[in-house]
């Protein structure tokens, strides 16, 4: 294929709830889409970053800009383009794993829509559908935290993540297996809340049959989470520590992660996951599809890859409306508790295009 040029757009997307997390609060979903287009076909990609860089380094502004000025010249100065080579292109550019995710994911949709292939076929998906999880924020009340998470389990989600944060952690999760009971599969995500030193505070969630806790420790303190394992039963997860294959497997040598999280738009596209996978998968380390209120275009690939085969346990793949009333593309729609893995040619979904213009607040086209 070749490049013709690349459009960046950013929308916004007014989220149905506030969604609370260690890091902070949001009531709106500042997207930046990146758009290929090819002699042979087009192709979207979704930037996972948020608008400021609380949850990683990464936010949307900086990987605009990283695209236009680095990631897309080099691209574009490197020859017939081919999705498996965008990694290696882009690779003496440092960092900026959201920004070059995005540009993959679009490239390898072209690609897989010129020749009629899915992203799920590609990647080696053995499932049709998917189970699929929720994640609860962090809420006002006891009360309130119960109502939404009954919401959610009478819509059918099959596993339950409640966010936590030093002064919501342990009643919280406490106060939902009382209400739920013990067979409702809970887990809880601490976003970096913790330091080593709340080793027998967490310990305390031991008692509630967690399936895990998800990143108790600062990102680059692997070893502290190698620490943490050894006090607590709670399998531990790492996210924000995983960036790569090589850290993946550099962790578990370590003993800092039962289980990780994989999360495509953080680890620099849908082909590192896969490596991340195959890596948790020869060592007997079950993964996870995490989710950044994608919309349908960074849904569809989570949920492709989410299919594959090492992918044991539910992700947070859920449906477009436990973020948007109305999604960018035809709605993802929870059935007994799973999504349907998408057929189609690439992605298999696109943008509707009256639906992407209400939403659009800024439009850049790079020519090649
Ligand atoms: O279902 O898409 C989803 C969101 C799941 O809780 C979720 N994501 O820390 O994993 C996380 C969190 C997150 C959301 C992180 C947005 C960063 C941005």
């Amino acid at each position: 294929m070749k490049l013709t040029g690349v459009e960046l757009r950013h929308i916004a997307m007014p989220l149905v709830a506030p969604f609370r997390t260690s890091f902070g609060s949001q009531t709106t979903r500042d997207v930046l889409l990146v758009r290929v287009v090819t002699d042979e076909a087009e192709g979207w990609g979704e930037c996972v970053a948020m608008t400021e860089p609380l949850y990683s380094s990464e936010y949307v502004e900086g990987a605009a800009d990283v695209l236009r000025r680095f990631l897309v010249p080099a691209l574009a100065a490197a020859g017939p383009l081919e999705a498996q080579l965008v990694a290696p292109v882009l690779e003496p550019i440092r960092g900026h794993r959201m920004a070059k995710a995005a540009l993959e994911a679009a490239v390898l949709d072209a690609e897989l829509r010129a020749t009629g292939r899915s992203f799920a076929r590609e990647l080696g998906a053995v499932h049709e559908r998917v189970p699929c999880g929720v994640s609860v924020g962090i809420m006002d009340s006891i009360p309130a935290l119960l109502d939404a998470v009954g919401g959610y389990l009478d819509e059918g989600y099959l596993r339950i993540k409640l966010k936590i944060e030093p002064g919501w952690d342990i009643e919280p999760v406490r106060a939902v297996r009382e209400r739920f009971g013990d067979d409702v599969l809970l887990q809880v995500d601490a976003n970096t809340a913790y330091t080593i030193a709340d080793a027998r505070h967490l310990a305390q969630l031991d008692a509630f049959g967690l399936l895990l806790i998800e990143q108790p420790l600062d990102e680059e303190d692997v070893l502290g989470h190698a620490d943490l394992a050894k006090l607590i039963n709670t399998p531990v997860c790492l996210d924000e520590s995983i960036t790569s294959a090589r850290s993946a497997a550099a962790a578990i040598r370590m003993g800092a992660c039962d289980v990780v999280n994989i999360k495509p738009g953080r680890v620099g596209g849908y082909l590192e996951a896969r490596r991340i996978h195959d890596v948790c998968v020869a060592h007997g380390i079950p993964v996870w599809c995490g989710g950044m209120l994608e919309t349908g275009i960074g849904r569809a690939g989570n949920v492709a890859l989410a299919a594959l085969p090492g992918f044991t346990l539910p992700g947070d793949t859920s449906g477009s409306s436990r973020y948007y009333r109305t999604d960018i593309t035809e709605p993802f729609v929870l059935e007994d508790g799973h999504l349907a893995v998408p057929t189609g040619a690439g992605l298999g979904v696109v943008p509707v295009a009256e639906r992407l213009e209400e939403v659009t607040t800024g439009m850049e086209w790079l020519a090649v």
